[in-house]
């Protein structure tokens, strides 16, 4: 069930931030840093708990939001009704089988949540950003949106159809006073990220950065989106593709063990 925001909207002159995925990883870091910056930052994401810790700390809102449920994102928009800037951050991989034996069940899911959320929200949102005049829309996409990998096809291809989707937008609100920017982040090590995929695996999980010197942290990541969502208005970061010094591309990673 969402709940508005409870700040008193009226006297507070801060530009709102709403930012997706906010419970953890590159969200939670985002809703830090954008609030750093002077935003306002409306957490949303589905575990509540999580989420008005963090509105608290950071003198934000908490918004329980499922992106793959039309009723919620409903709920979002209602819920706020200015909004200048939108972090779209939920998403995730599940499972990393090859073609010949993947779960379409984990296909849908991952292209429910990390394509049709970002389709969602986007457009329960956008009379909001372009209401504000000076709007922008950035998605956390993925280097698995440019390249593809031996048994990622279900993220690699969500991944790829969320580029598509950021690539569109911005032809589509050519004219109008929103930015569109696609955040490709390489090797993150979250918290979660790994984990889910792996389905609780910790030791798989941890595999994954076994010997990396230092992947990327999600505040490496909320570092890029605040930059990108803090030049002037007339600046339009298009994409920003992040890797750690170590992974020089995708199969390329150097370790040290
Ligand atoms: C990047 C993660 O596993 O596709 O989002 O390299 S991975």
């Amino acid at each position: 069930m969402s709940t508005p925001p409870t700040g008193n909207a009226s006297t507070d002159h801060r530009p709102v931030a709403v930012v997706t995925g906010a419970s953890s990883g590159i969200g939670a870091a985002t809703a830090r840093r954008l609030a750093a910056a002077g935003y306002r930052v409306v957490c949303a994401a589905r575990r509540r708990s999580r989420l008005d810790e963090l509105a608290a700390e950071i003198d934000g809102d908490a918004i329980t939001l499922d992106v793959t449920s039309s009723d919620s994102v409903a709920a979002l928009a209602a819920a706020v009704p200015r909004c200048s800037l939108l972090v779209n951050d939920a998403g995730g991989a599940l499972g990393a089988d090859p073609i010949s034996s993947a779960n379409p069940d984990e296909w849908q899911t991952m292209y429910d949540v990390n394509v049709l959320g970002v389709l969602r929200v986007t457009q329960a949102l956008l009379p909001a950003l372009i209401a504000s005049a000076a709007g922008h829309v950035i998605v956390v996409g993925s280097t698995a949106g440019r390249v593809v990998y031996e048994g990622g096809a279900g993220y690699t291809a969500a991944k790829h159809a969320v580029a598509a989707l950021v690539e569109t937008l911005r032809l589509e609100l050519c004219g109008q006073p929103v930015r569109v920017t696609e955040i490709a982040p390489g090797m993150v090590h979250t918290e979660e990220f790994s984990l889910v995929r792996f389905h609780g695996d910790s030791e798989r999980a941890a595999k994954v950065y076994e010997g990396v010197d230092a992947p990327l942290t999600a505040d490496d990541i909320a570092d890029c989106i605040a930059w990108c969502a803090t030049r002037p208005a007339h600046v339009n970061v298009d994409l920003l593709v992040v890797k750690p010094l170590a992974q020089a591309a995708q199969h390329k990673v150097h370790r040290t063990t």
